[in-house]
C-alpha cells in the first residue's frame, strides 16, 4: 500500500520537474513547393513552413500565444490526441469549444499535458489544416517503459498533398455536383512536408521513429527496406513490442517504432510511404502514390530506389495487405532540396 507521505513526495516530484513551455505563433500565409511541382500559398508560423515542432515533457504547462495574421481567414489550433480534461475550452474546434480567431486577433491556449507520446497540432477551422497548418507535438516521458531501449528519436510525418487550396476544393467537394461526397484525391505524398528526405543514421544504433500521419485523407502504408520495426506506441499509448515489416497508418494516427540499424555502413536504404488508393474514387494515371526517403548510412553512397514491389509480409496493424502490388519506383525528378530530419 502506498503511504500518504510517498504520494505527497510523488506529487512534489512531478511538480518539481514541471515547466511552462511557451510558444508565440504568428500565423501567416507563406509560399511553399513541397512536391516540387509548383509553389502555392500555405499557412505558416512565424514566416516558416513547415511549421515548428512543439515539444514538452509530461506534467508541463503549454502556453501558445496565437496571432492570426492570415488576413483573409479565421483560424484556431487543436492539439490532436490530448484529452483536455478540465481544459475543454483549450481544445480548438471552432464552433464547438471556441469561436474562431478572426484575422488580426490573438488567442492564448493554456493547458497542462498529462499524456506522454506522439501527438500533433493543427488548425481546427473547417477544412483548413491541409493547407499546411499542421505539425508534430511530442510529449516526452522521463518514465517511459522504453527508456534506455533506444539511442535517438526521429520524428517522421507522412501526409497527402493537394495543389489546390482547400477553401476552393470545398466548393465542389460539398456541393450538388458531388452527390456521393467523393473526397478530393491528393496530388502527392510527403515526408516531413517534403520529398526525397534523407535521414542520417549511425550503425548499430536503435532509433525510435515517431510516425505521424497528419494528412487530410489518405491512409498510408509505411515500410523501411530490409529493416524490421518494433511497434511500441500507438496514438499516445504504449504497447507491448510488436514486430512489423510494414504499418498502415490512417490520417491523424500516430505510431512509434524502434528500428535497429545495421552494422554495415556501405549501403543506404529507402523508406517508403504509399497512399492507400482504395480510398480514392478515381485514381488519376499521373498519380505517384509513393513518397521515398532514405536511411543514410554513408552520405557518399547512392540512394537506391525502392524495389518495385512491396514487402511480402503484411502489416501487423493493418487488416489487409496493400492492394497496390507495385508502388512506382519512379522518384521525384524535379530538383528539390533534401532535408535531414
Ligand atoms: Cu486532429
Amino acid at each position: 500500500m502506498i503511504s500518504l507521505p510517498s504520494i505527497i513526495l510523488l506529487c512534489f516530484g512531478m511538480l518539481a520537474r514541471a515547466a511552462t513551455v511557451t510558444y508565440d505563433f504568428n500565423i501567416t500565409w507563406v509560399t511553399a513547393n513541397p512536391d516540387g511541382v509548383f509553389p502555392r500559398p500555405v499557412m505558416g508560423i512565424n514566416g516558416q513552413w513547415p511549421i515548428p515542432y512543439m515539444t514538452a515533457t509530461v506534467g508541463d504547462r503549454i502556453v501558445v500565444n496565437v496571432l492570426n495574421q492570415l488576413g483573409n481567414a479565421s483560424t484556431s489550433l487543436h492539439f490532436h490526441g490530448l484529452y483536455m480534461n478540465g481544459t475543454n475550452d483549450m481544445d480548438g474546434p471552432v464552433g464547438v469549444t471556441q469561436c474562431a480567431i478572426p484575422p488580426g486577433s490573438m488567442f492564448t491556449y493554456n493547458f497542462t499535458v498529462y499524456q506522454p507520446g506522439t501527438y500533433w497540432y493543427h488548425s481546427h477551422q473547417p477544412a483548413q489544416y491541409p493547407d499546411g497548418l499542421r505539425g508534430p507535438l511530442i510529449i516526452t516521458d522521463p518514465d517511459s517503459p522504453y527508456k534506455g531501449k533506444y539511442d535517438e528519436e526521429i520524428v517522421l510525418t507522412i501526409s497527402d498533398w493537394y495543389h489546390e487550396q482547400f477553401a476552393d476544393m470545398l466548393k465542389t467537394f460539398v456541393s450538388v455536383v458531388n452527390p456521393t461526397g467523393a473526397e478530393p484525391v491528393p496530388e502527392a505524398a510527403l515526408f516531413n512536408d517534403t520529398q526525397n528526405l534523407t535521414t542520417p543514421v549511425e550503425p548499430g544504433k536503435t532509433y525510435m521513429f515517431r510516425i505521424i500521419n497528419m494528412g487530410a485523407f489518405a491512409g498510408q502504408y509505411f515500410w523501411i527496406e530490409d529493416h524490421a520495426m518494433q511497434i511500441v506506441e500507438v496514438d499516445g499509448i504504449y504497447t507491448e513490442e510488436a514486430a512489423a515489416d510494414m504499418i498502415y497508418i490512417t490520417a491523424a494516427q500516430r505510431c512509434s517504432v524502434l528500428v535497429t540499424t545495421k552494422n554495415d555502413t556501405t549501403t543506404n536504404f529507402a523508406y517508403v510511404a504509399s497512399m492507400d488508393e482504395d480510398l480514392f474514387d478515381k485514381v488519376p494515371e499521373s498519380l505517384n502514390p509513393n513518397v521515398t526517403g532514405w536511411l543514410v548510412y554513408d552520405s557518399t553512397a547512392n540512394l537506391p530506389n525502392p524495389p518495385s514491389s512491396t514487402p511480402s509480409t503484411p502489416s501487423t496493424t493493418s487488416p489487409s495487405s496493400p492492394q497496390t502490388e507495385s508502388p512506382s519506383s519512379q522518384t521525384q525528378t524535379t530538383p528539390f532540396p533534401s532535408q535531414s530530419s
